[in-house]
């Protein structure tokens, strides 16, 4: 099934709501059959024991086995696995709540498939590569969500209100490359960015032969560029990769993308409510996870722009770019870059107008457009986008993309592979 799709420029960055809104958007036919393959990954040790020995006595007798064997998830042979290419029309064209969707998306990513993602395949060197998918529990609790004291009104970061949250467990980390593409590997996965051949990458860190070949650009944010092929493996287009960049949030990743990546891992999104609680860590009515000073002793504490934006980044932070997401001190749930580095999408509608009644764990309007993202990213800057605060919240459609937009996972209950 084809539909239309309306994708929005990551109207992050933006001097406010106006602009955000002013952002050009694209309309794409799109084909969104997501593809995946149940990449039956279960060997046992002595299979994969057996494999390994078997790499090694290749390597060993080869003198030109200087690197890793070829990835090729897809790849039959050998393995077991087998491909099957689900029915068109996996996400409806129009706003359906976000419990369904994630019940649509869990329908299709199944248990079989969370097993299989947990699993170590040749491909990975668990040795060489320190997992990032950990999850803290968030104790339960009432806080007061938004502020009296907006710094971006329109975006409805008021009124404060009581809300209740029930115990749940938060990724420690925004979801790295390395974990992302676990992911694709185990289920043969296609991004929306890969489908529909583009996303939008800041201009400021594109290269002048990719900046050659753009034509097109986003009136009322000129930073903004779709670039052709640009993608969670190629985040400044086809001439740029991940390879030093693993330990770093996955960006160009659609809510969509996010569902089904948390949905096989055996988590979920947050809600809004759940980020903006744990973003807080404990403490009440501060502007950061840490507390209210920009920079506490004098450091540091995300990644974020200093210097004129968009023209010069000083990278003061140490950080022009994404940072990798371990960097930076964690907040007292133990949660990292929860502000800045990349933008977090959340489960919720998005909606500029909230009740001032107590709210009990609240997953926001029933339907919508745009989802709620959450946190700011390395771009941000006070003067053009002064959301990495806790209570700041901007908006996407649930199948845009860009080059400071990840996520990480949710869960009411931890997964038995990190138990
Ligand atoms: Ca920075
Ligand atoms: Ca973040």
């Amino acid at each position: 099934m084809k539909h239309v799709a309306r994708r929005w420029v990551a109207a992050v960055e933006s001097r406010g709501l106006d602009l955000c809104q002013l952002m050009d958007h694209m309309t794409h036919n799109s084909n969104m059959a997501l593809r995946r393959s149940r990449s039956l990954h279960r060997k046992g040790s002595i299979l994969y024991f057996s494999l390994k020995l078997f790499v090694l006595l290749v390597c060993a007798s080869s003198a030109f086995a200087t690197s890793p064997s070829p990835k090729n998830p897809g790849s039959p042979s050998g393995c077991g696995c087998t491909n099957r290419r689900e029915a068109a029309g996996d996400f409806p064209d129009t706003p359906h709540d976000s419990v369904s969707l994630a019940k649509q998306a869990a329908a299709k990513y199944s248990k079989e498939a969370n097993v299989v993602g947990q699993e170590i395949t040749e491909d990975y060197k668990p040795d060489l590569e320190k997992r990032t998918n950990q999850m803290v529990l968030i104790p339960g609790g009432v806080f007061t969500m938004g502020t009296d004291e907006p710094a971006i009104p329109q975006d409805g970061e008021g009124p404060a209100r009581k809300v209740q949250v029930k115990q749940f467990y938060m990724d420690m980390y925004e979801v790295t490359n390395a974990e992302f593409e676990r992911f694709v590997k185990a289920t043969n996965y296609t991004t929306e960015a890969e489908k529909f051949g583009d996303s939008f990458v800041f201009e400021g860190i594109l290269s002048e032969k990719v900046k050659s070949t753009i034509t097109q650009a986003v009136a009322a944010a000129p930073w903004w560029l779709p670039v052709k092929k640009a993608n969670w493996k190629h985040p400044e287009g086809p001439d740029s990769n991940i390879t030093e960049r693993m330990d770093h949030p996955v960006v160009h990743v659609s809510w969509n993308n996010a569902v089904a990546y948390c949905t096989w891992a055996g988590k979920r999104l947050p809600t809004e409510a759940e980020w903006e609680y744990a973003c807080r860590g404990g403490l009440e009515n501060r502007l950061f996870p840490w507390g209210s000073k920009l920079l506490p002793k004098g450091e540091h504490y995300m990644n974020i722009w200093q210097g004129d934006f968009p023209h010069h980044n000083t990278a003061d932070d140490g950080f022009s770019k994404t940072a990798p997401v371990t960097a930076f001190p964690s907040n007292g749930y133990g949660l990292f870059n929860m502000v800045g580095n990349a933008w977090e999408w959340t489960s919720d509608w998005w909606d500029i107008h909230h009740t001032t009644d107590d709210l009990d764990n609240p997953v926001g309007p029933p339907s919508g457009t745009d989802k709620v993202k959450k946190g700011g990213s390395y771009m941000c800057h006070k003067d053009y986008c002064y959301r990495y605060r806790c209570a700041a919240r901007s908006q996407n459609t649930p199948d845009s993309t860009a080059s400071n937009l990840g996520f990480r996972c949710a869960a009411d209950v931890l997964p038995d592979y990190l138990s």
